[in-house]
């Protein structure tokens, strides 16, 4: 993403919210590392990975104001934040909530990436847009479900996963051939669920390695705030 808005003439701010990450696809403007280490919490409090970033998210919510204020100095028409991708630790934690809902202005949206070899099959696809449903009940932002990484998908595979985007009654059906313990389960019911809390709106693949699907990453987050009007011009 931050590559596609400079190839387009436009500036944002990166934001490195991930004590843990050990090397960065990008150089961070902003990185939390700089005072945050999951290494040196585990150390310090004598704990192993998973709870060291629970205490992460703590600590990060205690300085989270502060940090608002250094991003705002930034004065740039984008912020891209990236947050750790230990889901269940980050995105389920009151702390997690009061860093995103601070750091996030009105015109925010979330990015859920959606795993591409998971995806691959109906009941991990729909796993992921049960987890994604879950983290949309946790914030109160507007959000992408992004299939991440297509590029290592097959056509075949693309075409299945856009079907099951499109068309909930598809993915019931992939889903009952299946035949896994999920299939079995799942009614439609649940299906309707999740159409009702808008898990199938909104689907983007898209690749990094190939810059595809960025654009509409941009577009819709365009439409959202601002019907299709470019914000940029503002
Ligand atoms: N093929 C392909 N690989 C990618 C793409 N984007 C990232 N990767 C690679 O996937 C690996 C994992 O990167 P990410 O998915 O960003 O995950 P991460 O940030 O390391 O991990 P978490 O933040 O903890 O989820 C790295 O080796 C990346 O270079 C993509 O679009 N296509
Ligand atoms: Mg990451």
């Amino acid at each position: 993403m931050q590559r596609w808005l400079g190839l387009k003439g436009l500036d944002c701010v990166t934001v490195n919210l991930d004590p843990g990450a050990e090397t960065l696809p990008y150089a961070p403007d902003y990185d939390i590392r700089e005072w945050l280490s999951l290494r040196k919490v585990m150390e310090e409090y004598g704990l192993g990975p998973n709870g060291a970033q629970i205490a992460a998210a703590d600590l990060l919510a205690m300085r989270v104001g502060g940090i608002r204020k250094i991003l705002e100095a930034f004065r740039s028409p984008y912020i891209l934040l990236d947050t750790p991708g230990q889901l269940e630790l980050f995105a389920f934690r009151k702390a997690s909530r009061l860093v995103v809902e601070t750091l996030t202005g009105e015109r925010s949206v979330l990015a859920f990436l959606l795993d591409p070899t998971l995806a691959k099959v109906p009941s991990g696809y729909i796993s992921q847009l049960l987890l994604s449903a879950t983290v949309q009940f946790r914030f109160s932002l507007p959000m992408m479900n992004i299939l991440s990484k297509a590029d290592l998908l097959s056509e075949g595979d693309i075409e299945s996963i856009t079907g099951w985007a499109e068309d909930s009654c598809r993915l019931q059906a992939s889903a009952e051939e299946e035949r896994t313990g999920a299939a079995v389960q799942f009614n439609i019911e649940l299906f309707r669920a999740l159409e009702t809390v808008g898990a199938f709106r909104n689907f983007i693949r898209a690749s990094a390695t190939e810059l595809a699907g960025i654009e509409d990453i941009y577009n819709a987050v365009q439409n959202h705030f601002a019907g299709g009007e470019d914000l940029t011009k503002d």
